[in-house]
């Protein structure tokens, strides 16, 4: 019988032996840890292989091929990019969304033999002294209801706990808060984005002890699930470290469209979808292409 401590991944055990099926990781214990938690760590979930392809696929972005670049504190010391849904332009991400476990570990945790993709989205934290990711929840930004959807953090790079992603445990079943606001992160983090309809972010990192923070040390092949409403913020990087995330986002069965409040966009951009989906709906269009059962197109010959 594993300890909480095992279950949530704070313990390490050693990479697996080789030829491990990352599903195993993904225990009836990991599952309630998961609905109690709102997230997980699943240590060496990913082969090597899929970290080559990742970091193939995020050169390749960064080399300009992919989405618009945002810059988060930019022109100040702590500026650090992201960049969203570059699977559509990169074959690197394709083949990682279609080929690797990453669907199949989410579809497991969320309980969905049937699995979409909601996006992708890079963070890369690199020179040193990067910003924080502040606090925020990601369902406030994205036009979706329902329980069957989780983001999947992976790191390029080795990472001490402080400067990894935290999360308040359990949050995930509290309130929506409001957003914060992207271009206004270095005035005040917990500037509201939509300024309406809901309420605002408690100032999480003024009274951390307030909260139930959890966080980890991260090896390149450890990946962290968590639901998208789990508040989670990243800590800043240190004078010479290197973070390089990737973050996929998939969704289930239960997955419905939703409306947010018009002073702003959901994100990514969507045009058009609400035209053809009314609130309730499942959640099913071109912008969010079905990885579980692969496609035919999509499968290996
Ligand atoms: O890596 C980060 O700093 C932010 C990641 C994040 O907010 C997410 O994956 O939802």
């Amino acid at each position: 019988m594993a300890t909480t401590d095992e279950i949530r991944g704070s313990t390490r055990s050693g990479p697996p032996p080789a030829g491990t099926n990352p599903l195993d990781l993904v225990t009836d214990e990991v599952k309630q840890q998961y609905q109690t938690d709102g997230v997980v760590m699943l240590r060496q979930a990913l082969h090597p292989e899929w970290l080559l392809l990742i970091e193939l696929g995020l050169q390749r972005v960064m080399g300009n091929a992919g989405q618009q670049k945002h810059l988060f504190y930019a022109g100040e010391e702590g500026e650090f990019v992201e960049t969203v849904r570059n699977t559509e332009v990169t074959p690197e991400l394709q083949r990682l969304v279609y080929d690797s476990p990453v669907a199949d570990v989410v579809g497991a945790l969320i309980g969905s033999e049937n699995v979409w993709l909601y996006s992708d989205e890079f963070f890369v934290k690199e020179g040193g002294n990067c910003g924080r990711t502040p606090w925020h929840q990601d369902t406030p930004y994205w036009p979706v209801a329902g329980n069957q959807i989780a983001s999947m953090w992976i790191s390029l790079d080795p990472l001490p706990k402080h400067e990894c992603l935290e999360y308040v445990a359990g949050s995930h079943q509290g309130p929506m808060f409001d957003g914060f606001s992207p271009s206004k992160v270095s005035e005040d983090p917990t500037l509201p984005h939509y300024g309406q309809d809901l309420p605002p972010l408690p100032d999480i990192e003024a009274d951390r002890d307030a909260f139930n923070i959890v966080s980890w040390d991260i090896e390149p092949g450890d990946v962290i699930v968590a639901h998208p409403s789990v508040l989670h913020g990243g800590g800043q990087t240190g004078p010479s470290s290197r973070r390089r995330a990737l973050t996929v986002r998939c969704y289930g069965d239960d997955i419905v469209y939703a409306q947010r409040p018009p002073t702003r966009p959901t994100v990514p951009l969507t045009p058009g979808l609400s035209l053809t989906l009314k609130p309730g709906d499942p959640l099913r269009s071109p912008w969010y292409p079905r990885l579980r059962p692969v496609p035919p197109e999509q499968q290996a010959r």
